[in-house]
């Protein structure tokens, strides 16, 4: 029997500004992120991912909730949940950072956005920062005030989403650099426009600061995109795999530091701030870690759907570590993934297999990214 169970609906999980034009367009997956169904696909899995990378697509991400940071305290606060220097953070710029516990491991890897010296968002992935945050702000002394505002960020990529921008917002839209963002309105709609998203290819969140206003925006920009083959589309396993992004949950967690995840270039040990993990993560690095994170090809037929197992990975018989994501690639034609494995000696490559569905797969250990994002 093939049984395909549903997500069952409840007033316990959030629904997003967007959530009803994401069914008026035929959203037929759900995740449920920071507590808020979030679209997985809509016509397929594959046909979302040409679009993304062919076109142009429009993503409710609101499930990336932000929290807020304000008070005289904002940045040295900032700078005490994470190890990257975000001193030389301007306002008017994003900063992709990890925040990490006490003993290094990994809580959640944000965007920072200033929006002015005392003013802060952390534009978060998957796990509870809002009462993180305030359980550190509570018990030592900074002077903060945190909370979760009403902000939904939409996600516009593909190639041609300057040109949809453009038509939007006019021209200073195309100017905007790589993280950098700017406040402004669409039809009085309040929205913050950043030039970032989570794939390989050019794109621009919108920050919509209304939420009222979620499907007056999304048609607006599904209006606008129409003459360039505009899709309503999600977050792309295949496209952020194939570019190296890693997702929080799957490729990292609390039991993961920033050096086995290999975003050592994140953690600025001699950051003149303080910062909470500032001992671990000094002892992990002189001592070196044990595991590390590597890209990896499956060799076997095209996987169907996107792997939602942590399968574990062998060499030679031992157990060495597992698959954290897997996929198959439609440009590359083969199943990637990535893989958190004992740190190799002399990066050696004999050996890995993978055990699937009763037998075993050869697994090659490749660089990260498989492709050249086309972002910038
Ligand atoms: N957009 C917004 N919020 C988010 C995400 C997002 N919150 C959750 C999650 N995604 C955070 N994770 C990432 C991971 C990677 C990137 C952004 C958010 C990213 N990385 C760039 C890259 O790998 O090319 C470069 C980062 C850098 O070098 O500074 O963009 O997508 N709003």
């Amino acid at each position: 029997m093939n049984f395909k169970p549903e997500i069952s609906f409840s007033t316990r999980i959030r629904k997003s500004p967007f959530f009803d034009s994401t069914m008026k367009w035929g959203v037929q997956g759900f995740t449920v992120y920071n507590r808020m169904y979030m679209p997985t696909f809509y016509r397929s899995y594959v046909d979302d991912y040409w679009s993304l990378v062919k076109e142009v697509t429009l993503w409710d991400v609101a499930g990336e909730r932000q929290v807020e940071i304000t008070g005289n305290d904002a940045e040295k606060f900032i700078e005490y949940i994470t190890p990257r220097d975000i001193s030389k953070c301007k306002i008017g710029q994003c900063m992709y950072v990890l925040l990490t516990e006490k003993d290094g491991g990994i809580v959640n890897d944000p965007i920072v956005l200033k929006l002015s010296n005392n003013h802060f968002w952390l534009s978060i992935a998957d796990s509870d920062v809002l009462l993180w945050c305030k359980g550190i702000a509570s018990s030592n002394s900074f002077d903060v005030n945190i909370n979760e505002p009403d902000v939904s960020p939409l996600a516009l990529q593909g190639p041609k989403a300057p040109d949809v921008m453009n038509k939007v917002v006019g021209s200073w839209s195309k100017e905007l650099k790589f993280f950098n963002f700017k406040e402004t309105s669409i039809e009085n709609i309040p929205v913050l426009i950043a030039r970032s998203g989570w794939s390989g290819e050019v794109g621009y969140e919108i920050y919509l600061r209304d939420g009222s206003k979620g499907n007056k925006l999304w048609e607006i920009f599904m209006d606008a995109g129409m003459e360039y083959n505009i899709a309503p589309a999600a977050p792309s396993q295949i496209n952020r795999i194939e570019n190296g992004m890693l997702s929080y949950g799957s490729d990292m967690t609390l039991n993961e530091n920033p050096f086995e995840i290999n975003m050592g270039k994140f953690v600025n040990l001699d950051k003149k701030a303080n910062f909470l993990s500032k001992e671990a993560l000094s002892r992990i690095y002189k001592q070196g870690v044990k595991r590390e994170l590597v890209g990896i090809e499956i060799i076997s037929d095209p996987f169907k759907d996107f792997v939602a197992d942590h399968l574990i990975l062998q060499c030679n018989d031992k157990i060495v570590g597992k698959i954290t994501s897997s996929v198959y690639s439609p440009r590359l034609k083969k199943n990637i993934g990535l893989a958190l494995i004992n740190k190799r000696k002399e990066n050696i490559n004999e050996g890995y297999s993978v055990q699937m569905s009763g037998s075993f797969a050869k697994v090659e250990i490749c660089n990260l990214p498989f492709l050249k994002k086309n972002k910038f």
